[in-house]
């Protein structure tokens, strides 16, 4: 078979000083940092729609991508193909994980038998792939969101016949996960809320979320695979209002519904910003309850009020995401999934190198710099410091649970007014950028 990307060698690490647009100026796999193997901390993905299927159509025009190995038809031939292709795409740039959907892999047909067998059929190539290069299918999920049927919505659905095609549909790609060793597995609910209340009734719409989400448990459990679930937040976009709006939204319906313990969340910088959130806040949320699974790593642009899924460039950015990935402890099963795409301008399959390399570098310095910080101390110092009053005294029986208001009232009498100390926001901005 020929190749797909003929011209383009392995992407090697040249380091800061090469000028070569096809190298690595800061991504050095190997390379340890805090400890770990850069690739072992940062677990970078293909998202398999965006690079593989993603034809660079937007709301204006249709799609402008130019990808000779594709020849457009929704043949079971051409999607094995493209999946061969994919992981030439990964052994070049040296990622050592995917994501998809059933549907960007394989076609959908006219019954739910078909696609299966369809799946199948794609599955078997993607498992010879994966043998033969050592890559990694870092999740899988359904989409529940593309076919007209799930125009309103799939496990929220008012249509029990929807509920149950989409509970057919998961069942499947959890198998086929399970099947390919994926290490976790993906709930986005594009259409799992609402467009507008005027024709919906939210309680029971949630409540058959719920239920659905503790279907797909059972069966987790039926067939013995032991990666973890996540949920990915979004805000809005394609629905009006999507349930699981924001990390603290996400984490409150696990726990209405008892799936606390079978969750963790899958987190994307676009929709973080989105919700009007930082992705540090998001990931902030999901570290404090023991819930950070994965990162669907992009960014928004700060003009364009939609999921524009850019890849993420911002040093900044990556530093704040590294910074809280690493003081959490890093990754267990999830990774650096590149839910990004490049842009319609960006048409020639060379582009998609250009994006990837360009994201794992700023990711790579990310590590760097958060590392640097951790090692030098003084943040985490600062910080502290600034709760100090809690590490002994009164400060040390409230967090203990030892007194109550009666208590308080007799200190404050005593004490009186309370000794601020300043909280340096200046200062720590100043003392980050001595990093960057
Ligand atoms: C869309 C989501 C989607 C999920 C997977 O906005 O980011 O791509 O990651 O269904
Ligand atoms: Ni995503
Ligand atoms: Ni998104």
């Amino acid at each position: 078979m020929a190749e797909a990307f003929p011209d383009i060698p392995k992407i090697a690490y040249e380091g800061p000083k090469s000028k070569n647009p096809l190298s690595f100026k800061h991504y050095n796999a190997d390379e340890v940092v805090a400890g770990k193997k850069m690739r072992d901390h940062l677990r970078f993905g293909v998202a398999y729609w965006h690079t593989m299927r993603n034809t660079l159509a937007d709301p204006f025009g249709g799609g402008t991508a130019v990808r000779p190995w594709d020849d457009g038809t929704d043949s079971i031939e051409n999607a094995q193909n493209r999946a061969r292709f994919c992981f030439e795409f990964m052994e070049k740039l040296g990622v050592d994980y995917y994501c998809f959907h059933d549907r960007d892999v394989a076609p959908e047909r006219a019954t739910l038998a078909e696609s299966n067998k369809a799946l199948d059929a794609v599955a078997d190539v993607l498992e010879a792939e994966q043998q033969r290069t050592g890559k990694k299918l870092l999740w899988g999920t359904a989409c529940l969101f593309a076919h007209a049927r799930y125009c309103q919505g799939a496990a929220t659905s008012p249509n029990a016949g929807v509920f149950a095609y989409a509970g057919a549909q998961v069942k499947k790609a959890i198998e086929v996960t399970h099947r390919l060793g994926g290490e976790g597995y993906t709930f986005w609910g594009g259409r799992e809320g609402y467009a507008t209340l005027w024709n919906t009734n939210m309680k029971r719409e949630m409540d058959h979320l719920a239920k659905f989400l503790h279907m797909a448990v059972d069966h987790k459990k039926a067939i013995g695979f032991k990666g973890p679930f996540y949920i990915e937040p979004k805000p809005r976009e394609p629905s009006t209002h999507q349930y699981d709006s924001d990390a603290a939204a996400c984490l409150n319906f696990l726990r209405q519904y008892g799936l606390t313990e079978h969750f963790k969340l899958n987190l994307e910088t676009n929709h973080a910003t989105l919700a009007g959130h930082s992705m540090r806040h998001e990931m902030e949320v999901a570290i404090a309850a023991g819930a950070l699974g994965s990162i669907d790593a992009n960014t928004g642009d700060e003009l364009i009020g939609w999921d524009t899924d850019q890849f993420p460039t911002n040093i900044y950015l990556t530093t704040q995401i590294m910074l809280s990935l690493l003081e959490s402890g890093g990754f267990t099963t999830g990774g650096l999934n590149f839910d990004a795409k490049v842009r319609r301008e960006s048409f020639e399959p060379v582009d998609l190198f250009h994006a990837h390399i360009g994201g794992m570098d700023a990711f790579a310095r990310g590590l760097k710099i958060a590392s640097a910080i951790i090692e030098d101390g003084r943040l985490a110092g600062f910080i502290k410091q600034r709760y100090s009053t809690f590490d002994s005294g009164i400060g040390a029986q409230i967090e203990k649970g030892e007194i109550g208001f009666a208590e308080l009232e007799a200190y404050t009498l005593k004490n009186g007014e309370p000794l601020l100390a300043s909280g340096r926001q200046e200062f720590m901005e100043n003392l980050i950028n001595e990093f960057i």
